[in-house]
């Protein structure tokens, strides 16, 4: 674990650098993806989601839930890197809305997306 200073505008700005974010997107599908078929499946999802998101196990049941019902848009039962990426953009996206344009000092993982983001702020400088 790492302590950053993140705001908002930190983590939208991640997103919005396309290369950046697709690269980090692709390295976590990879991490959920633990038996390489190239879906998440609900399991992966849901043992894999506590690695990146800062969340307490019945937050994360239920987002599993809420993930599968909104963004498995075929229905099929997994998550594809297609569906996975909208995920994690509004993912990020809730997030920036919920630190907002203060900097906050965060508890990260080293692997998570928002680490990803502080380090993509700090590359530009
Ligand atoms: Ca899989
Ligand atoms: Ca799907």
């Amino acid at each position: 674990m790492a302590l950053a200073v993140v705001n908002g505008p930190t983590v939208t700005e991640f997103v919005e650098d396309k290369q950046a974010f697709e690269t980090s997107v692709k390295e976590c599908f990879e991490m959920l993806d633990t038996n390489g078929d190239g879906e998440i499946s609900r399991d992966e999802l849901c043992a894999g989601i506590c690695k990146f998101m800062t969340q307490t196990k019945q937050e994360m049941g239920n987002l599993c839930d809420s993930i599968f019902e909104r963004f498995d848009e075929n229905k099929n039962g997994s998550i594809d890197p297609k569906e996975f990426r909208s995920l994690m953009e509004e993912i990020m996206f809730a997030m920036a809305r919920g630190i907002g344009n203060s900097p906050v000092l965060m508890v990260l993982d080293p692997e998570s997306l928002l680490m990803k983001a502080v380090q993509h702020e700090y590359a530009k400088k």
